[in-house]
């Protein structure tokens, strides 16, 4: 007789193996399983102790029914992944890779998922119920709660990405259900998407901070501000500096945009990526985006104030720098690109207009109106940035990424220690001619050093592969170059390190490190409500 699986529903039999008694099963257990599930040959022997009545089902009926059930199941998986929005960009035999993988796990509310400083080697994404992120900075600390997770949310990649380490604690908040993934699938399938390879964590002091400092800034009106003094005027508005009528003390920059001269120059893409890529950036050496407020004429973005000036007017009125003072320089733009490639940011027009300085003498980015988010391992082809900054592989609109920004820091190097950039013309195509020409064209002044002149021919390459931030260990590369030996990156971080030119900045409203602007005599452009603005 073939295998059959059993379960009784009257009566009482006995479980015996070799001669000895395992156990009685009375109605409602199951038993027979084993051989129907593993194909082999009976392991026990089971007795009707009373009179029994089974149901039962022969092997073939039973693999249908499990087989349906894995489609069923196969299905609902599919239909569940295909909604999570980091795994759009996944292709239907992928995810259906993922399904074939993937291992369905119940929690109660309390089970710890993951433990902080456990090792895993497993990718999370919630199918049903909420999670909470805590973390603990010190063994005997209390937790910091971090956040929630549910539906259609991920975790647990950190450990997979690096050091193997759980960096939070993930619980249950209520009856949760988790499709689990292993370190092999997860590399194979996952770990090359740009949402969960782009996802960085602040630390908990700072995501409290700013939360805080959100909090206060959207509980601020237009009206709240007023303008103090021109900061810097362009074709597509002016930055004020203004001041918080209620704590004259407190002063922004307020870049205030002209609605219909973004429409008529086409720039609505960028503005937009401007607002969303510099709101989420909390870098010290990125100018701080706090919040934005539009109206029927423009657009107005409340920035951090430096009042420092640019790097460029330092720079024309100084000549060129020195190497001790472009190094400086350098390592704050180093650290401002870092931040941003971990995040699959592009800077994409680096130049000493660009970089403005704080009073204490510190370099930050600004202007990220050519900044763009890509996935990861991809390219883009927008033709943007200077002339005189721009890499060979835009120029041949071969695509490119974030070695891009690399190519400029070389340029920029070479900009602050000679005073012009290396290649310069008077029109942009001879200036795009000798770009294509190479960096080993070009006859380096004296006063740049052996040493400069060596990283900044690494980082011009014509190969965007071969410049240096763009290898194996990344950013770190720049760091360790000989012409670095010796910064004090760590005093950098943390501020404690003296720039090289203190600006002389008498209060939050002085403005003297920046050049006069007549007031805006310009009639006002004319509204603008086509509504392509809604989310700025
Ligand atoms: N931070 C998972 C969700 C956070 C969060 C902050 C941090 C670390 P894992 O928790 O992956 O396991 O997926 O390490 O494999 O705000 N998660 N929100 N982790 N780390 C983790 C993430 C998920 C636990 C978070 C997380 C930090 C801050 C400063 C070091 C230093």
């Amino acid at each position: 007789m073939s295998a059959r699986l059993c379960t009784s529903w009257k009566g009482k039999v006995e479980v015996t193996k070799d001669g000895l008694k395992l156990c009685t099963m009375g109605p409602g257990k199951v038993f027979g399983e084993l051989a129907i599930l593993y194909n082999c040959t009976r392991t026990a022997t089971v007795k009707a102790l009373t009179h029994t009545k089974l149901w039962a089902i022969d092997r073939q009926c039973f693999q249908t029914i499990m087989m349906k059930t894995g489609l069923i199941k196969h299905a609902e998986h599919m239909e569940f992944l295909r909604s999570v929005p980091s795994l759009q960009e996944l292709q239907e035999d992928v995810l259906s890779k993922l399904a074939d993988v993937l291992e369905e796990t119940h929690y109660d509310e309390g089970d710890y998922i993951i433990r902080q400083g456990a090792s895993g080697d497993t990718f999370f994404i919630i199918s049903k119920g909420k999670v909470s992120v805590t973390q603990q900075k010190l063994a005997n600390e209390e937790p910091v709660f971090l956040c929630t997770l549910s539906r259609g949310d991920w975790f647990g990649e950190q450990a997979l990405k690096g050091e193997d380490v759980r960096t939070a604690s993930v619980v249950a908040a209520d009856d949760v259900t988790c499709l689990v993934i292993d370190r092999e699938s997860f590399k194979q399938l996952i770990g090359g998407l740009e949402d969960v390879n782009s996802r960085v964590y602040e630390s908990a002091e700072a995501k409290a901070k700013f939360e805080a400092e959100a909090a206060f800034f959207s509980s601020l009106d237009f009206s709240d501000f007023q303008i103090v003094n021109t900061l810097g005027v362009g074709g597509f508005g002016r930055v004020e500096l203004v001041q918080l009528k209620s704590d004259e003390s407190q002063t922004f920059a307020m870049k205030i945009l002209k609605k219909q001269h973004i429409l008529d120059t086409r720039q609505q893409g960028h503005i937009l990526s401007e607002k969303h890529i510099m709101q989420e950036t909390h870098c010290g050496f990125i100018v701080r985006l706090y919040r934005t407020f539009r109206d029927r004429k423009y657009l107005y973005m409340l920035m951090e104030a430096c009042l420092g000036g640019e790097l460029w007017t330092i720079l024309r009125d100084r000549g060129s720098f020195d190497d001790a003072t472009t190094r400086f320089y350098t390592a704050c733009v180093v650290e401002a690109l870092s931040y941003l490639h971990c995040r699959s940011i592009i800077y994409r027009d680096l130049k000493p207009e660009n970089i403005i300085l704080d009073q204490r003498g510190c370099a930050k980015l600004v202007d990220f109106g050519f900044a763009k988010k890509i996935g990861y391992g991809k390219k883009t082809w927008t033709f943007c940035g200077t002339p005189e900054y721009v890499a060979p592989e835009i120029i041949l609109n071969k695509g490119h990424d974030i070695s891009a920004d690399y190519w400029s820091l070389g340029i920029l190097m070479y900009e602050l220690l000679s005073g012009s950039p290396p290649f310069s013309e008077s029109d942009p195509m001879k200036t795009y001619n000798i770009i294509l020409r190479g960096i080993d064209m070009v006859e380096f002044p004296k006063k740049i050093t052996k040493n400069a002149a060596n990283l900044i021919k690494r980082l011009c390459r014509d190969n965007p592969s071969e410049r240096l931030g763009n290898q194996k260990n990344g950013v770190k590369d720049i760091q360790k170059h000989k012409w670095f030996e010796g910064f004090n990156w760590e005093g950098m971080r943390k501020g404690t390190l003296t720039p090289p030119i203190i600006p002389s900045v008498s209060s939050p409203l002085d403005t003297s490190n920046f050049d006069c602007f007549p007031e805006d005599s310009e009639d006002p452009p004319p509204d603008e409500d086509s509504g392509w603005d809604a989310e700025f």
